[in-house]
């Protein structure tokens, strides 16, 4: 199927990466992938990209998505089935615009929706919706998750029954704004209230969740990315700084946090031995892709990586994007080969 696979030979000196590199859906506008194995099934909880008119700016207001769909897949080579509408923010009773990034995990038979949105008051919150099956219909609960703010939560399971969540994203994701603990804007401009550029990088959270599932229990900690000189990143260095899309998975004991630096348009990673870290930065695992965001997740599937990422190949417009995967390899040394996506 040639024009479904393409290959690139990776310098790094693996094998070649092939690249499933049409859309996984074509009917509507998806984003932010995170894929996850529930049962023996592939399922995918995206963003659902809609041409609203918002304005395009470095705050993010042309990503004014309404709702959420979920999609399944059989198997990587199956078709993908779209399971339909799961949630809308008109369901949830403190939300009012702006769906940005979600996640979904399972604990105990029950199913949980984590989603960004704003709240009344234009401040990023992160809800949480339940139900009995992965495919939904979500039920929200009244008012996002206590303790809550900024955007891209993913949520990770730990050996049999530790979840941890990880999130946050700057400039249009506000996590700027949070330094002191509390909401503070020094103005609406997206590079507004930033370290300066010597400053250790703005570091993206995580907080283990309670048994419920739908609550923190403990406050939330900094997931400090450090340097090979063991010194924190920092927020001058926009090609390895921490901007938003945080995703973490485990591969041989090693815990691999992964997320997009945004203005310069990468996926990269850095590896620790504990959930909270700190991680070491270690490189590139998925370069520029057309489109300005980029946003990725990493799932074994049947002993298989596959990252699911995202770009703008069936619209050329950076706010609708069309979900894509393929495979990931780990290299002998724990190192994850570069993948170059390509663009049509
Ligand atoms: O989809 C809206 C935002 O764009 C996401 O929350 C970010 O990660 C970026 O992909």
């Amino acid at each position: 199927d040639e024009a479904k696979a393409k290959t690139k030979t990776n310098p790094a000196g693996s094998s070649p990466l092939i690249f499933l590199n049409e859309p996984l859906i074509k009917s509507t506008f998806t984003a932010d992938p995170s894929a996850h194995v529930f049962g023996d099934k592939i399922y995918i909880y995206p963003s659902h990209d809609v041409e609203s008119h918002a304005v395009e700016d470095d705050t993010g207001g042309h990503f004014n998505m309404e709702d959420y769909h979920v999609y399944s897949m059989e198997s990587p080579d199956a078709e993908v089935i779209d399971h339909g509408k799961v949630l809308g923010v008109a369901d949830v009773p403190w939300a009012k615009r702006q769906m940005w990034a979600p996640d979904a995990a399972e604990r105990a038979g029950k199913y949980y929706l984590y989603f960004p949105a704003k709240d009344t008051a234009d401040i990023f919150r992160i809800g949480v919706a339940v139900s009995t099956s992965p495919t939904g219909p979500f039920k929200p609960m009244d008012e996002p998750i206590p303790g809550s703010f900024s955007i891209d939560p993913a949520v990770y399971k730990d050996n049999a029954s530790d979840y941890y969540m990880y999130w946050g994203g700057i400039w249009g994701g506000q996590l700027q704004k949070w330094r002191t603990g509390v909401y503070h804007s020094t103005s609406d401009s997206p590079y507004a209230d930033e370290p300066a550029g010597h400053e250790p990088a703005i570091s993206p959270k995580v907080a283990k969740l309670s048994e419920d599932m739908t609550t923190f229990s403990e406050t939330p900690r900094d997931v400090v990315i450090l340097g090979a000189d063991g010194e924190p990143i920092k927020a001058g260095d926009h090609e390895r700084r921490f901007f938003e899309a945080a995703w973490m998975h485990k591969h041989e004991g090693t815990y691999y946090f992964s997320y997009s630096t945004g203005d310069t348009h990468k996926i990269v990673y850095a590896t620790g031995d504990s959930p909270y870290g700190p991680f070491t930065y270690k490189g590139v695992l998925l370069a520029p892709v057309q489109g300005w965001t980029n946003h990725h997740s990493i799932v074994k599937v049947r002993n298989q990586w596959y990252l699911f990422y995202h770009d703008t190949q069936l619209s050329g417009k950076t706010h609708l994007r069309n979900i894509k995967m393929t495979p990931l390899e780990h290299l002998d040394n724990g190192d994850i080969a570069t993948i170059y996506p390509v663009s049509h």
